[in-house]
């Protein structure tokens, strides 16, 4: 063979192997015909990746009598789906590597249907086959992801196999070490979900930026054709919006409404949105807001308002495994409730839409973010672009969520060429789809000024965001280097600064001085919060703090044999739902706020 023709067998055998990427995702998956494949799935650990080459993803059995096959899913181990396998399986607690999940699904005819798969989460990257053909891949364990299969599905008995890994990599997001668990698998709901033959694809529907009375309408449809109209009614606010589609099958528009009570903390006030085409139709709650910085302070309906935070994994610590459903979202947001919190920092990631939903229903304002956390690799083109992927599906999933006041861009990253390219390229990622919300990102370097007592930061990047926000551990990570009443802050002294991380661990019920960290004890966490809560009067540009962190996590890198196994103990409550000390310093002083606020 000559060199063009090898090249050219490359070529096309490349072509051959390409998949086809995830595609656009349906706006309000769950407001939509859904049919649940949640349960229980047949399950293979394959740590050396095997199971390409003796096709499992076939589901094979032996036919001939000569004939053997080194696999049976049917008779083996089976997961709960949606759900980490870490917490299902003692032996695959701290497992990093493939694993093959297979179930049957049995279709019917749909005629005048399109069909798609839709994986609510799979950490951290996927392969899905139906009936032996490979039909898509996704990466990025914290994002949504669906796969048109209404060619695909056969009339009555179809094998969909998910190969999964969760093997960590220097060009992941995130990379190589992260404090929190590794946990893998199909973390959150798969549905097969139905919608007609020409669908609405996505909508975005949120109040005007800068009114208080008008509101934006984008409809897409799934078919670019001119003229289509569309309707969006909004019964309780008399709306009844006709709009048409454009040539790209875009519709949009905005109407003016009268009498509309905005959405807030107290009043997390949701109208019954419909949005109607010719063929299809969908309805969801949606929430009406303004949100705005002005000068250092950040505005909600035109009133400023102090960022009460807490943060919290998806993680449910009494089962030690990845949080998923309402019940666990009722869990989780319930003990933020009762801190006094009126925001959440969901760490470090995208979570499940049900605490999404759950938290605006409840009065939550939240930063949601994707885990460009330390250790990324800027310089890798690769990486940026799937950050930029990441980021999208996050915004997309949640734009018309208007509990959603914070993309955060990134965690605790040092300044660099390659990093402002990557994090500029994130901004203008979510630009594109959402221009409404606020952008910040968290910085651990602040540093302390020994001679003016006090803290600055140099990082440029800073002004190209609207919210700036500091994870500084005074008493843990940095010991004090003046009295906290002493200690001042000039960080980005003309935009609103967050406090987005502070505190110390505390080992649950563990007595000890007040002033000895290696105690792990209560008292030291709890003067440690009182001494971080004088420094706060301090900061002249403070709109708001998020202690780090509401419940103990598990984290591998959590060495200490007595004090941690394994879990980071900075939690305000105990892996076994303990409230520390420090929780009720912080909910004395989240009450202060509210009090003095009113
Ligand atoms: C940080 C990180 C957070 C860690 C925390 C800690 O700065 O943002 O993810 O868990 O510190 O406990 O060290």
């Amino acid at each position: 063979m000559n060199r063009l023709k090898i090249s050219l067998t490359i070529l096309l055998l490349g072509l051959c192997t390409a998949q086809a990427p995830a595609q656009e995702l349906l706006t309000n998956v769950y407001g939509r015909d859904c049919e649940s494949l949640n349960g229980k799935w047949h399950a293979i650990v394959d740590p050396y990746d095997q199971g390409v080459r003796l096709r499992l993803q076939e589901n094979r059995k032996p036919i001939r009598k000569n004939q053997f096959i080194e696999y049976d899913f049917d008779k083996g181990m089976r997961l709960d789906v949606p759900g980490d396998w870490n917490s299902q399986r003692p032996e695959l607690d701290l497992y990093e590597g493939t694993l093959w999940y297979g179930r049957h699904i049995t279709a019917a005819p749909t005629p005048g249907k399109r069909r798609f798969l839709y994986f609510g989460a799979v950490s951290y990257r996927c392969r899905v086959y139906l009936n032996g053909k490979r039909i898509g891949e996704h990466e990025g364990g914290f994002t949504p992801f669906q796969l048109e299969v209404s060619d695909l599905l056969k009339e009555g008995d179809n094998f969909l196999a998910v190969e999964v890994s969760n093997r960590r990599s220097k060009e992941n997001i995130p990379a190589l070490s992260f404090d929190w668990w590794n946990y893998g698998g199909i973390t959150r709901d798969v549905m097969l979900v139905s919608v007609p033959d020409r669908y609405i694809r996505d909508y975005f529907i949120r109040l005007d930026k800068m009114c208080a009375d008008k509101i934006n309408i984008d409809v897409t449809l799934s078919e670019a054709c001119a003229g289509q109209p569309v309707r969006v009614d909004i019964p309780e606010l008399g709306v009844k919006a006709s709009l048409q589609a454009d040539a790209t099958g875009v519709a949009s528009g905005s109407v003016k409404v009268k009498k509309l009570t905005r959405w807030s903390p107290d009043n997390p006030k949701r109208y019954r949105v419909v949005v109607i085409s010719e063929t299809d139709r969908v309805e969801e709650l949606i929430g009406f807001r303004n949100i705005a910085v002005k000068g250092t302070q950040i505005y909600l309906n035109d009133h400023p308002l102090f960022l009460r935070s807490i943060s919290f994994h998806e993680e449910i610590p009494q089962r030690r495994g990845r949080a998923f459903s309402e019940a666990d979202a009722t869990m989780l947001l319930s003990e933020a409730k009762a801190l006094g919190a009126n925001m959440i920092r969901l760490a470090h990631y995208p979570q499940n839409e049900h605490t999404i939903r759950m938290a605006e229903s409840m009065g939550f304002l939240l930063w949601e973010e994707i885990p460009v956390w330390q250790g990324i690799d800027f310089a890798n083109d690769a990486t940026r672009e799937k950050a930029g992927r990441m980021i999208r599906e996050m915004v997309t999933r949640d734009k018309n969520r208007c509990a959603l006041t914070f993309w955060g861009v990134a965690n605790e990253t040092a300044p660099s060429q390659e990093r402002n390219a990557f994090l500029r390229h994130l901004i203008e990622c979510v630009r594109d789809i959402d221009t409404t919300r606020l952008i910040t990102a968290a910085f651990d370097l602040p540093r302390y000024d020994h001679k003016t007592k006090t803290f600055v930061m140099d990082d440029p990047f800073a002004d190209e965001l609207d919210v700036v926000a500091v994870n500084k551990y005074m008493g843990w990570y940095m010991a004090w280097p003046d009295d906290p009443a002493e200690v001042r802050w000039n960080v980005a002294p003309n935009q609103p600064l967050i406090f987005s991380e502070f505190g110390g661990e505390a080992l649950s019920g563990q007595s000890g001085d007040a002033d000895t960290a290696a105690s792990w004890g209560e008292a030291y966490q709890e003067k440690l919060y009182r001494d971080n809560l004088t420094m706060f009067r301090n900061v002249p540009n403070l709109a708001g703090v998020s202690p780090w962190v509401l419940f103990d996590f598990r984290s591998p890198f959590r060495f200490h044999p007595t004090n941690q196994q394994g879990w980071n103990r900075k939690g305000l409550v105990s892996e076994r739902g303990e409230r520390k000390k420090a929780w009720y310093v912080m909910r004395d002083y989240y009450r202060q706020i509210e009090n003095n606020a009113q």
